[in-house]
């Protein structure tokens, strides 16, 4: 019997819908759905892999225990009997702090965890929560919540209907976009140039998406923060602000300018390699746009001045008149998002409520910084991390000194870790609970419709049954563990509470209006929402946050001084690939196969500086770590500059990143223009493996 199934696909944040045929209770198929109302047919080859992830024989179908001879099934009733007293004795005698939680990225990309995890962080009520976030977009969080209240509602590039738009360390033709979901991102900018708008790209590398664009500028890494000063200092200088239509809605306007006044393009021209008369073109040209918009993404917020990189892609949009306009800078909503008062306003948004024990890094989002993990659990004293839960998450690959963490979670009292699979962070697991296949739950993509380009609602009905607990048992039962008392919720699945969200929801729809429109309901393009998105106190924008502008000339004369070039040095930067997907899936052969991705990418002025051919080995060294590494010479990479992606097991950048370097306002970690230098003669490698 052949069957037809359509979903979202979980993987990223484009959320493609994919056509999935099941032949004999197998996948035979899986396609992008041509009737999609928001994907219209695009899928890129991880969407494919997800029959290989449901029927992986290594994916983890049951719990297992940790043992000198590795780790063997064991009984979910002996599981959570194991958990319960280990996790009981530690919270006991040491308290609450005493259990550390790492939530990894997978968990955004679930219906079941957005929606079920807060309410097992309450029970644990532990400060030593640790996220993917602070590897990633915390500074957009922050600049975000300061600036409008509410970290998670970020200002959107409207790629669809703009005529310019300055991207900043962001490639979505191979990551698909992130904080700003759509897909189809090489269509979408494909359609803006064929409309007659421009697409300026500024990034260290020569990516796909530069290639496309009809300026590539390259940066030195980690500058970002001075050329978006200076951008607005010429905007501001050469009488070009207009506020629009968000005027009246706007604060702070003098003081945010104010800030920017040092930063001229003649100063900024030597730290950031862009010279001054682009910088004012860029300014002129962004000014003069009919609708302009202002994007940063990964390669702009984890570096030192992130939360300001990411306050000034606002503060320019804003200032060119396109804050919260058509084919500027909008607002999402979700179907499914809570009721809102038109007039706005709130409590607003603070960071450094509390910091980290050891070294006084400052609490974000609830969260501290990951980079300090390793520190809570090797020092000790009151409030030491004993026992850690890891949920959807391999830190061991995925976060700065990464040799380090993984030294650290082998002292462990106790860990438990949630997840698919065992790899470099579960092997340390004394219990690892699985849950069922992507294929084997029901899907509303309740963070990423949020913040999509479009208003849409898609549900994903589960494709496949499983005798294994659902995702929302695991949490739950966790949460009863950990004393959370009686289910939340009431008690109700994810769909009921689904149902209730939508129904209050901004357009009144219902689970079953979802069910009944397979390939989704596209709810129109964004709107405007100013003011009733505000949740400042003022309930107005604030263009000059105090928690920004205080530490901005510090920060900005920290990152200018360390510009100045030590003889010797590169800058490593990241990049992605589009068949990989952060840590995992490095085991799939359809998406490892085919050239070694792992190569060190060297500009040919630097490769022959150090006598350097593609294929040779060669140690790369940081601060705290080192790798031998194949070479790849390319001028995809500007000179003095060298990248290598992170997650691999072999090749991982985080073996080279540094926990000590993080953006002081919103502690988020530095994993872009680490400061490394080549030495020769690294041991030959054999084949590199696939994981
Ligand atoms: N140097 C450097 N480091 C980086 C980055 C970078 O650009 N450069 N990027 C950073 C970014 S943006 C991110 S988001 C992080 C990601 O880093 P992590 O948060 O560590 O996430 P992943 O690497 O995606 O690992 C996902 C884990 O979840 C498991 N998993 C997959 N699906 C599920 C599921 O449905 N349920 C459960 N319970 N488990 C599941 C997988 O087996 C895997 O162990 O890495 C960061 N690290
Ligand atoms: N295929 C694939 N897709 C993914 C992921 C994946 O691992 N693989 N991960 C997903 C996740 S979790 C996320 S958060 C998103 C991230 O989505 P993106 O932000 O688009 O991620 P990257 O492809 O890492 O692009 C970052 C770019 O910044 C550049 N860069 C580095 N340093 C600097 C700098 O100082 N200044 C400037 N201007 N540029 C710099 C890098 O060269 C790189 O091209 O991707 C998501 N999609
Ligand atoms: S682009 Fe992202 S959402 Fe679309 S198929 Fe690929 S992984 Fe899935
Ligand atoms: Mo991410």
């Amino acid at each position: 019997m052949t069957e037809t199934h359509f979903r979202t696909c979980p993987l990223c944040e484009a959320t493609c819908g994919l056509e999935i045929t099941v032949r004999d209770g197998a996948v035979v198929r899986i396609r992008g759905d041509r009737d999609d109302v928001f994907s219209r047919g695009f899928i890129c080859p991880k969407g494919s892999a997800l029959k290989h992830l449901h029927e992986d024989p290594n994916r983890l179908r049951v719990p297992h225990r940790r043992t000198p001879e590795g780790h063997v099934p064991i009984t979910w009733d002996e599981a959570w009997a194991e958990i319960e007293d280990r996790l009981g004795a530690i919270r006991t005698e040491h308290g609450p702090d005493a259990v550390g939680v790492y939530l990894g990225n997978p968990n955004v990309h679930s219906l079941v965890a957005p929606l079920f995890l807060p309410h097992l962080i309450r029970a644990l009520g532990t400060r030593n929560l640790f996220s993917a976030s602070t590897v990633d977009q915390v500074p957009r969080n922050v600049s975000t919540g300061l600036m409008y209240g509410d970290p998670y509602g970020v200002l959107l590039p409207d790629i669809d209907r703009t005529s310019y738009l300055l991207m900043l360390g962001a490639n979505p033709f191979e990551s698909n976009g992130s904080l700003a979901s759509a897909p189809d991102w090489p269509g979408r900018l494909g359609a803006l140039r064929a409309r007659g708008g421009r697409l300026v790209v500024v990034d260290p590398r020569r990516t796909k998406t530069a290639a496309a664009a009809d300026e590539h500028l390259a940066i030195r890494p980690g500058t970002d923060s001075l050329f978006l000063c200076a951008l607005a200092n010429v905007i501001a200088t050469d009488g070009l602000v207009d506020l629009g239509d968000a005027a009246p809605h706007v604060n702070g306007i003098e003081e945010a300018l104010a800030a920017v006044t040092p930063w001229t393009p003649e100063r900024v021209a030597g730290p950031t390699g862009i010279d001054a008369a682009t910088t004012r073109r860029l300014a002129h040209e962004l000014a003069a746009a009919d609708r302009a918009v202002v994007y940063g993404r990964i390669g702009v917020h984890t570096v030192r001045g992130g939360t300001v990189a990411s306050w000034a892609t606002d503060l320019l949009t804003t200032i060119t008149g396109n804050l919260d306009r058509p084919g500027g800078g909008m607002f999402g909503l979700g179907a499914h998002s809570a009721p809102r008062s038109p007039e706005g306003g709130g409590r607003g948004f603070k960071i450094a409520r509390w910091t980290s024990r050891v070294s006084g890094r400052p609490e974000a989002a609830s969260e501290l910084p990951v980079a300090v993990l390793a520190e809570e659990i090797e020092t000790p004293g009151p409030g030491q991390i004993r026992a850690l839960l890891t949920i959807a998450g391999n830190p061991v690959l995925s976060t700065p000194h990464s040799e380090r963490l993984d030294a650290a979670l082998a002292t462990l009292d106790f860990m438990v870790s949630v997840d698919l699979y065992l790899n470099e962070t579960t092997r340390h697991a004394d219990i690892v609970l699985p849950v069922p296949s992507q294929l084997e739950k029901s899907h509303y993509d309740i963070v990423f419709t949020n913040q999509t380009l479009r208003q849409v609602a898609n549900w994903s009905e589960a494709i496949f049954p499983t005798e294994q607990p659902s995702e929302r048992e695991v949490l739950t039962t966790l949460t009863t563990i950990a004393g959370g008392g009686p289910p939340p919720f009431g008690g109700a699945t994810e769909e009921e509470i689904l149902d209730g969200m939508l129904r209050k929801g901004p357009w009144g729809l219902t689970l079953d209006d979802l069910r009944a429109h397979p390939h989704g309901i596209d709810l129109g393009p964004l709107e405007p929402r100013l003011p009733s998105n505000l949740r400042t106190p003022s309930a107005k924008v604030e263009l000059a946050p105090p928690e920004i502008i205080e530490p901005l000339p510090e920060l900005l004369a920290s990152i200018e001084a360390d510009a100045s070039a030590v003889d010797g040095e590169l800058l490593l930067v990241g990049r992605r690939h589009v068949r990989s997907n952060n840590s995992w899936m490095h085991h799939i052969d359809m998406l490892v196969r085919g050239k070694d991705r792992t190569a060190l990418h060297l500009h040919p002025r630097d490769a022959a500086a150090h006598c350097l051919v593609s294929g040779d080995t060669v140690t790369i060294c940081s601060r705290v770590g080192e790798l031998d590494v194949v070479v790849e010479v390319t001028e995809e990479v500007m000179p003095g500059v060298v990248s290598l992606p992170h997650g691999w097991a072999r090749v991982n950048s985080n073996v080279l990143t540094d926990g000590e370097a993080f953006d002081p306002i919103s502690g988020n970690a530095t994993l872009n223009g680490i400061p490394v230098r080549l030495r020769p003669g690294g041991a030959r490698s054999e084949t590199p493996s696939s994981a």
